[in-house]
């Protein structure tokens, strides 16, 4: 089985964490060494389609996998982001909260992240040269599942 992420199909092998809501993914373009992405699994553009359900379990899955990812990559902090629709800079049709664990220093001007983040999926920048392999995704995605059993 596969998971849904707006246009693009998700193997099991780079999701790390499923509850009976939501999923979370390890990214192929990571702004920050732990740049995942948490998702409803129910493919909805927008923020306001979800359900109250839905937001509750996103956020809880969030908080959880916030936790995991500072800890795992060594961060002192964690960055949220969620753009909500193409003029806030969202290119996966599909709601989707980014975590970035942080460090001291990691950007020369610390809100540089979300000048980042607008522009790293963008045409300009994005091609499947920029991405990750497989590999190492499903590697990283197993490194994490290890918390969540
Ligand atoms: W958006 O600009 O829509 O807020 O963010 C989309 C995010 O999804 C980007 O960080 C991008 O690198 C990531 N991404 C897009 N497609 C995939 C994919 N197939 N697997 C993993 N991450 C993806």
């Amino acid at each position: 089985m596969s998971f849904r992420f707006g246009q693009h199909l998700i193997k099991p092998s780079v999701v790390f964490l499923k509850t009976e809501l939501s999923f979370a993914l390890v990214n192929r373009k990571p702004v920050v060494p732990g740049h995942v992405l948490v998702c409803p699994l129910r493919p909805v553009e927008r923020f306001r389609d979800l359900r109250p359900d839905e937001v509750a379990d996103l956020f809880q899955v969030t908080q959880r996998v916030g936790t995991v990812v500072e800890k795992h990559f060594h961060g002192t902090s964690l960055t949220f982001s969620m753009q909500d629709g193409p003029e806030a800079g969202q290119t996966v049709k599909h709601v989707h909260v980014h975590v970035l664990p942080r460090k001291a220093g990691d950007f020369h001007r610390n809100d540089s992240i979300y000048e980042k983040l607008q522009k790293h999926d963008k045409e300009e920048e994005d091609s499947p040269v920029s991405w990750r392999s497989e590999e190492e995704m499903a590697e990283e995605a197993a490194a994490l599942r290890v918390y969540f059993q």
